[in-house]
């Protein structure tokens, strides 16, 4: 078996089990324990308590590799493997009770960055949903024993998914870019959470995906399901605070970046 078969099948158990757990402490309630950078930017016990299950299981399988994960924060290893772990992306949705909400693990190589990594796993678990999202590099990307296969044609306009910063001040601008995308659109989707947006792109459920100020663990997973699946992912505005994560087949993913690059 290939390290990314490997690494891909630790993800997907460890994302199913750590999916388990969040489901679990939602049907209980969910009991906020801080925000973090904006009174929108929460974090929930589940939040840190499935981030801590991850790290524990991840740890006794492979105890050699790097961590960096979204409440925790990097750790690093000694095997050139780093993990990369949202543990609720989605959090908000988690909060309220919207059912799209999910656990993402990656497996990188090389420094934990995205500008310079080469992700060889990814598994994105959506308990709420009973669907979960897998990838090994050079493998394609599968979910329910299924191929996923990002879409070619887009004859009526694109189906687009976004997404929206928490900080107030960034919206005006965020919104400014959806009306500039839409004359390309037949609609526009913002389900809450990013590693759900690219496992839509990887499976045909979008055409095409777009968000500024995503961390590296809202994509690293997501991103390879797109890329497995047939798809381009690239990041622009890489000197801004916010730099833009543009993902879609690769006609779409070309005419997003004609639109939203505006060094093009
Ligand atoms: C969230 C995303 C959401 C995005 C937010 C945030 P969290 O992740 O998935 O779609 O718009 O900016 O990054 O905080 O729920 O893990």
């Amino acid at each position: 078996m290939t390290l990314a078969l490997e690494l891909s099948e630790l993800a997907t158990a460890v994302a199913r089990e750590a999916g388990e757990l969040a489901r679990r402490r939602r049907s209980e309630g969910v009991r906020l324990a801080a925000t973090k950078s904006t009174l929108a930017d929460i974090v929930t016990d589940a939040d840190r308590e499935v981030e801590a299950l991850i790290r524990d299981r991840l740890r006794e399988a492979r105890s050699d590799d790097g961590f960096l994960g979204e409440e925790t924060g990097a750790e690093p290893g000694v095997s050139g493997i780093t993990w990369v772990v949202d543990p609720i992306d989605g959090t908000v949705n988690y909060a309220y009770g919207i059912p799209a909400y999910n656990v993402s693990i990656a497996a990188v190589r090389g420094e934990p960055d995205p500008e310079s990594w080469e992700a060889l796993a990814a598994a994105v678990d959506a308990p709420a949903l009973g669907e979960t999202f897998t990838a090994a590099r050079g493998h394609g990307a599968w979910s329910g024993g299924s191929r996923l296969q990002v879409t070619q044609e887009t004859p009526a306009g694109a189906l687009l998914g976004t997404g929206f910063g928490y900080d107030p001040a960034t919206h005006a601008g965020d919104l400014a870019a959806v009306s500039r995308v839409m004359p390309i659109a037949r609609d526009l989707r913002r389900m809450g959470a990013a590693a759900l947006d690219l496992a839509s792109v990887a499976a045909g459920r979008l055409d095409g995906y777009f968000e500024r100020g995503l961390r590296p663990w809202d994509h690293a997973a997501g991103a390879l399901l797109v890329e497995e699946a047939g798809g381009v992912v690239s990041r622009i505005d890489l000197d801004s605070p916010r730099p833009m994560l543009i993902a879609g087949g690769r006609d779409v993913h070309a005419r997003l970046v004609a639109i939203l690059d505006e060094k093009q």
